[in-house]
This record gives structure tokens, C-alpha cells and sequence, in this order.
């Protein structure tokens, strides 16, 4: 006689949506810059549920968004290591869908923090869908993982306090450290301004854009948005640059010229580690 084949179904059907607040989070976080970390040690550690190029999704629920994390980036692999280390775990316990995108300035240029987060909004968009955009200095690891690596309503600054100013703003517009935009808020804003050479006042001008376009910063709290920066000389090749203070009073009228709509760079190297994508860029930087 024929009997129906009943097949045991052990998965739960279609994956559901990830909870709003992820149940694996464990709040304040200690974090110290003392160990050596190899890029091995680091692998073992935190590496072994990445796909190539520090791309991560959670197993068993849908990402509420898709991140990808920009590094602007030269010369500071030690600094590196210790980002991927804390960042992964986090990200991971926070249940993002999400790539690490380090953007390496290539040769010995002034370098142009704002630019490279320009490439990396380009080049992450070229591999995937994203839907949101965490820009984060190399040097800065969050002590709680609540803060969230995603996006908002409006664009949000993360970095609200860092050891560096005693875990305080170090003034009320501040939007330096880290941050994030969605897709929408970026292309809103034409990405970053591209002819910030050397340091300062990007920062500055990425929030003067966000308010320009009528929108506003949000923030986490004081507790929740700590962070610890990796203690570093002054880099080479990124020194203040005197012309950005007056760049910086011209936002409104050149916003719309200088950004992603004038962005120019060539791609010179891509190695997908399996802790992150190292994209190795010329932006034509002066001597
Ligand atoms: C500010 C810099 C920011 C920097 C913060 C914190 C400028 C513009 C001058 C008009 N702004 O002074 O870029 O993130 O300090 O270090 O230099």
C-alpha cells in the first residue's frame, strides 16, 4: 500500500526579522590596548563565523539592516588589530548583516579622511546592497554594545564620549569619531566633501551639510556612546591644514559640487581578508 511520506522538517520555515534589542548583548565592555595582537592571534579569535572580506549575517534571523563599516585608513596596522578584535563581537552580538571595508590611502600623499569615506561608500555599494554606512576611525572601540553600528531616522554620531575629552562632546556640534548615515541621508548630503586635505574640520563640514538638508544628529547617551582611542603620535603626512577653517565657512555654497557627484580615484589593490576588505586607493593627493 502506498503511505504518505511525511519529510521531517527541522528548520522553522522562512527566517523572521532579528528582535529590535538583540537578547545577546552584554552592556559595558572592558577594553585595553596593551596585548599584541597578530593578525593570526586575531583570526582564531574572533574569526571563525566571518565569510571573506568581514562580511557577517546572523544564522538564524534577518538582519533588521545591512552595514557597511568604512575605515579610512594608513599606516596603522596595529591599531587595525585591535579595532578588529572588539568590533567583531560586537557587531556580531548586535546581529547586523555587515562588511568591514578599510580604505587604505595609498603612497605618502596628505592624507583625506573625508575622500576615502566617499570610495568606501562607492566601492561597499559595488559588492552589496547596503542599506546603511558606519564611518569609524581606526583608533576608536566602543565600551558598551549597545551603541549601535546602524542607521537611524536621522544621521547619528556615535563617538559622544571619548577618553580623549573625559567622555564628553568636545563641543555641542561635534561630529568627529565615528557615525553613521543610511543610503538616503548620504545621498542627500552628496557623501563627504572631497578637498579636506589634511586634518580637520571634515567633521565639521559633514555636519553642516546634514543641517543644511534639514535634517538633525541623533545620539546615543553619555553611558551608552563611551569609547576608548588607541593613544598614538600624530601621523605623518596629516597635518592641520590652515585653508579648511575657510572651507569650512563655504559649505552651503559648495556642497552640491564637491562630493559624490565629483568624486574621482582609481582602485590600485582589493584583498578580502577574512576579518575585512582592504581596498588600497590613489585620491590624488598632493605632495
Ligand atoms: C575641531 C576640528 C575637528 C576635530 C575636532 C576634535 C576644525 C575646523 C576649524 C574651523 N575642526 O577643531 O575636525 O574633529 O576639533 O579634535 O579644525
Amino acid at each position: 500500500s502506498l503511505k504518505s511520506t511525511v519529510i521531517p522538517d527541522n528548520s522553522s520555515g522562512p527566517l523572521e526579522l532579528c528582535p529590535e534589542t538583540p537578547p545577546e548583548l552584554v552592556g559595558p565592555l572592558h577594553v585595553e590596548f596593551n596585548s599584541k595582537r597578530t593578525l593570526e592571534q586575531v583570526k582564531e579569535q574572533v574569526g571563525s563565523s566571518l565569510q571573506a572580506g568581514g562580511r557577517y549575517k546572523p544564522p538564524d534571523c534577518i538582519s533588521q539592516q545591512k552595514v557597511a563599516i568604512i575605515i579610512p585608513f594608513r599606516n596603522r596596522h596595529e591599531h587595525l588589530m585591535h579595532w578588529l578584535y572588539y568590533i567583531h563581537p560586537i557587531l556580531i552580538r548586535q546581529q547586523l548583516d555587515y562588511g568591514v571595508y578599510v580604505i587604505n590611502q595609498d603612497g605618502e600623499g596628505v592624507f583625506n579622511r573625508a575622500k576615502l569615506m566617499n570610495v568606501g561608500y562607492i566601492e561597499a555599494m559595488k559588492e552589496y546592497d547596503y542599506e546603511c554606512f558606519v564611518f569609524s576611525d581606526v583608533d576608536l572601540v566602543p565600551l558598551d554594545d549597545r551603541n549601535f553600528y546602524k542607521c537611524f531616522e536621522n544621521p547619528r554620531h556615535l563617538a559622544v564620549a571619548m577618553d580623549k575629552f573625559n567622555f564628553f562632546l568636545p563641543y555641542k556640534t561635534y561630529f568627529g569619531g565615528v557615525s553613521s548615515l543610511s543610503k538616503q541621508q548620504f545621498l542627500k548630503i552628496n557623501g563627504c566633501p572631497n578637498t579636506y586635505w589634511g586634518w580637520g574640520g571634515e567633521d565639521d563640514d559633514i555636519y553642516r551639510r546634514i543641517i543644511y538638508r534639514g535634517m538633525s544628529i541623533s545620539r546615543p547617551d553619555a553611558m551608552t556612546g563611551k569609547y576608548k582611542m588607541i593613544k598614538h603620535e600624530r601621523d605623518k603626512h596629516n597635518e592641520p591644514n590652515p585653508k579648511n577653517p575657510d572651507k569650512l565657512s563655504k559649505t552651503k555654497e559648495t556642497m552640491d559640487e564637491d562630493g559624490l557627484n565629483s568624486l574621482n580615484y582609481s582602485v590600485k589593490d582589493i584583498v578580502k581578508d577574512i576579518l575585512f576588505t582592504f581596498i588600497t586607493v590613489d585620491i590624488q593627493a598632493p605632495e
